[in-house]
């Protein structure tokens, strides 16, 4: 039996996470088994944190884009050379299996990566002007601090997405981290310190603020945070999102989703079950890209639910540290109480519980669910409800309009996908009367992501793009310039004056 609390204190050493941080108020618990792993410091000046972070910007932004992304590249290597430790610390944490909290830290290499290119790329277009002798052209500057407001399932991958990019961009960054998990935050604010000190850029360029509630309302409070980005629920960004506006700030917020999958007739079951397994249990339900809605052709419905309890039954539940287990523990007894608190009110709308719903007792106080298929006769209001655990609810459909028309009407937006052959199928969901998420694939679940493409989604979900393609755009200021070299005063639109 390894011991959590020394496994969890190696791996933040061996980040060069200072003992002092990890003396505190703030009990950090393992959803492996429920037990207390450290307690944290947390922040009590947070204005102070910002203003340091403040001043490192103004030095920062005049430093070219390239060099910065040498910061970036370093941070890179660090996460690599420290891939073990930090996967540990989100399982740990997080409750994910070591193949997922690997391939976690594998995103936050990858966008290094990619914001190392980024740096070299922040193109500014160049308009023909319509008056001779004059440039128009436009620039993109540093915006300023960037507060990162993240969630206790990507603990890390997250804050990479925001973090790479918005330091190439020239912008510095203050983080608060989900109170559920800080250790992950304390190791890679260490790395991001070493990189610093290494890289002389300026040391408070990146902060890490610990603690609940009110920390978290001081950054999206503060002016001089220009761009708060914030993970969680869609409660967390109705109250963010305004307070931001009142004063002008810009946010970016990746909110609740409420995924859906459609399979047609002409779908490959066989891959359509294990995308829908992985999409639907995997992470234990606890991504927000998490597949909660399949919405299956009335004549495959009953062969695919065959396919899916086989596979629900023989899924293996346990500890994250148990190298076949596929779905760990979720996150806490609350996380649990509202899986069954779901299951009941879809219950009592008519659903049936073909599988799963039970809690497995695996390891002490830890909530191990069993995840579950529900078989509804309408899309409720449950249904329509995001709940953060394993439950899948199945709707049947009989024509693509009305697959189309139940896949819209949640209020949420993230990600979607059809397993179809039949191309006709595939590109009226990819289509504008298709389906109205930010993510829509074919023949893949709903979860998994790449960095390279814009992540984020419509309507409650919030409406942000983070990570790849021209996200990038969000953390920085745009000016446009017209710069004249005719040697006379020629004014636009052919207006005549003095
Ligand atoms: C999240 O759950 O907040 O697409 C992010 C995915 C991952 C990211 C999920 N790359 O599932």
């Amino acid at each position: 039996m390894i011991d959590l609390r020394e496994s969890a204190l190696t791996a933040l050493k061996s980040c060069g996470v200072e003992a002092a941080a990890l003396t505190g108020t703030l009990s950090v618990r393992t959803p492996l088994t429920g037990a207390e792993l450290l307690s944290v410091r947390q922040t009590e000046d947070v204005g102070a944190v910002v203003s340091a972070a403040h001043a490192a910007y103004q030095e920062w932004r005049t430093v070219p884009a390239p060099v910065r992304g040498a910061l970036v590249k370093r941070l890179g290597q660090l996460i690599g050379e420290h891939k073990d430790d930090l996967a540990t610390l989100v399982t740990l944490e997080a409750g994910k299996i070591r193949s997922e909290a690997l391939g976690e830290v594998q995103e936050m290499i990858d966008v290094c990566d990619f914001a190392v290119g980024l740096s070299r790329q922040l193109y500014g277009r160049t308009m023909p002007s319509e008056r001779p002798g004059h440039r128009l052209m436009e620039t993109w500057h540093p915006l300023g601090v960037v507060g990162v407001i993240s969630a206790f399932n990507f603990p890390v991958a997250v804050w990479s997405w925001n973090t790479a990019i918005a330091l190439v961009c020239g912008d510095a960054v203050v983080w608060k981290p989900s109170e559920k998990t800080p250790l992950t935050a304390l190791a890679c604010t260490a790395l991001v310190d070493r990189a610093i000190a290494e890289l002389h850029a300026p040391k408070d360029l990146h902060r890490t603020v610990i603690g609940g509630r009110e920390v978290g309302e001081a950054l999206v409070d503060s002016p001089l945070v220009p761009l708060v980005s914030a993970t969680g629920s869609t409660r967390m960004g109705r109250e963010v999102g305004p307070r931001v506006a009142a004063r002008f700030g810009r946010t970016l917020l990746e909110l609740g989703g409420n995924n859906a999958a459609v399979v047609t007739p002409s779908a490959d079951l066989d891959l359509a079950t294990r995308a829908i397994v992985f999409a639907a249990a995997g992470t234990a339900g606890q991504r927000c890209t998490t597949l909660r809605r399949l919405i299956v052709h009335t004549s495959v419905a009953d062969e695919l639910l065959g396919k899916l309890t086989t596979a629900y039954g023989k899924l293996p539940i346990g500890s994250p540290l148990d190298a076949g287990t596929l779905v760990g523990p979720l996150i806490d007894e609350a996380a649990y109480e509202n899986m069954t608190a779901a299951l009941d009110a879809a219950r009592k709308d008519g659903g049936e519980v073909l599988v799963g719903g039970g809690r497995r007792e695996i390891d002490g106080d830890g909530y191990y669910a069993e995840p579950s298929i529900v078989r509804m006769p309408s899309q409720t209001d449950i249904v329509r409800t995001e709940t953060f655990a394993p439950i899948l609810y199945v709707l049947t459909y009989e024509t693509l309009d009305e697959a189309i028309a139940l896949h819209n009407d949640v209020p949420q937006g993230l990600s979607s996908g059809i397993f179809t052959r039949d191309q006709q199928e595939a590109e009226r969901f990819l289509a504008a009367d298709g389906s109205d998420c930010g993510i829509v694939n074919v023949n893949i679940g709903t979860s998994g992501a790449e960095i390279g493409g814009a992540f984020g989604g419509e309507k409650e979900t919030g409406g942000g793009r983070e990570s790849g393609s021209d996200a990038w755009r969000a953390y920085m200021r745009r000016a446009t310039n017209t710069v004249n070299a005719s040697g006379q005063l020629l004014l636009a639109q052919d207006v005549s004056f003095l």
